[in-house]
């Protein structure tokens, strides 16, 4: 490894521990076309990002993003803040010809979105590469989800099932965060999770949605403002705000291309599924089989074979801890499992490795920007709540 990526990261909450966890350790194990370095994080509270910098392990922080971006010695600018920053601080880096990476959603408008694509778009005229962050593709048994799927072991895609749910706001008096805050998150459950269910439902059939009809609620309309800490272990203070999003989206989809039957989907974002820790799971039945995959037990696929003899049918779980799966050889022996984290050290290596290469990363702006369409459309249909019919006379 020779060449080198000096990497700036906006921001420092939860993402961005995430984040530092991902660029710190992936050229550790995995042999990389180009070592990224990480140079410097950026967050407004001078003393608690010079904290976060020291602990996770940049050479230094800063609180202007903008100075940072100007400078000369940062390659890649890594954006780790709340949804109203993203397209301010992505079309200022591209248009400074930095390579991005931006958390997902995208943004939150389809305007915002539309704006990031077309600077994402100039700025690869100059060999600048951009990226947004649906981490869980890089879980190595989506990988292999999708591979079966493009492989034709499913056969024809007929039906999608995709939820994310979660249960952390189910306490009536646990603190609003941004992720609450309409102004600053664009939307709820909707974008917050429903954003991956959605991206991975296409990522896997490689479909994709072009028509929704959506139901958004809100469960718990006002809780205490946050008082000490950040973001989703914050506690709660004295006074209380209105919760301005979705905390439950519920939507139908139909799949585009083609004459033929175009596949429907189910969708289903909440954080209220008591139980449900993060429970992103999306099934994809077809003529020939089925995959079956639950982010609460990452390390297996469930797979069902048609083919099969009727005697031997059934869902079967393939363990994903081989060298010959997805993203597991750099790691450890064959059979050891992996967590939540390594996802964002693959999101490195795949980025890295595009950036030398030369070629445009997925998912793209222009892919975060669909998802925006899909999460707009949803909440739109919400709205206008047409479909919506009376069973009482
Ligand atoms: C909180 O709902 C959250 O951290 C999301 O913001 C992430 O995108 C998701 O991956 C896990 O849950």
């Amino acid at each position: 490894m020779t060449d080198t990526l000096r990497v700036a990261m906006i921001g420092y909450g939860f993402m961005g521990a995430a984040h530092s966890q991902g660029w710190r350790v992936a050229p550790r194990f995995f042999d990389l076309p180009a070592e990224p370095t990480m140079e410097v994080v950026v967050g407004r509270d001078a003393a608690a990002v010079a904290a976060a910098a020291d602990k996770w392990g940049w050479k230094e922080s800063a609180t202007d993003w903008r100075e940072v971006i100007a400078r000369d010695d940062i390659d890649i600018v890594d954006i780790v803040t709340p949804g109203d920053s993203h397209a301010e601080i992505a079309i200022a880096a591209l248009d400074a010809g930095k390579h991005v990476l931006c958390e997902k959603p995208l943004a939150n408008t389809v305007a915002e979105a539309e704006a990031m694509t077309a600077a994402a778009e100039r700025a690869a005229a100059g060999g600048a590469r951009s990226m947004v962050g649906f981490t869980y593709r890089r879980v190595p048994a989506v990988a292999l989800a999708k591979q079966l799927v493009a492989d034709g072991r499913i056969g024809e895609v007929r039906q999608v099932r995709a939820a994310y749910l979660q249960d952390w706001l189910m306490d009536a008096e646990s603190p609003m965060t941004w992720r609450l805050d309409k102004t600053r998150a664009g939307s709820g459950s909707l974008g917050d999770i429903g954003a991956h269910a959605v991206d991975l439902a296409e990522h896997i059939t490689g479909l994709t949605l072009s028509e929704v009809s959506g139901i958004l609620d809100t469960v718990v309309r006002e809780r205490p403002l946050l008082g000490e800490g950040i973001g989703l272990s914050g506690t709660a203070s004295s006074e209380r705000g209105t919760v301005t999003v979705d905390d439950i989206a519920l939507f139908t989809g139909r799949f585009g291309g083609g004459d033929g039957y175009r596949p429907l989907g189910i969708f289903e974002a909440t954080r209220f599924a008591t139980g449900h820790k993060n429970g992103l799971q999306v099934e994809v039945s077809g003529s020939l089989g089925a995959v079956s995959f639950n982010l609460e037990r990452l390390n297996e696929l469930r797979f069902y074979d048609a083919t099969a003899a009727g005697t031997e049918q059934g869902f079967r779980t393939i363990l994903v801890t081989e060298h010959d799966h997805p993203y597991l050889a750099p790691w450890w022996p064959p059979g050891h499992m992996l967590g939540y984290e390594h996802g964002f050290s693959h999101q490195v290596v795949d980025f890295v490795e595009a950036i030398t290469r030369g070629e445009q990363p997925r998912p793209s702006f222009a892919d975060g920007l669909h998802v925006q369409r899909v999460l707009d459309a949803v909440e739109r249909s919400s709205l206008a709540g047409s479909s919506w019919l009376p069973t009482v006379a």
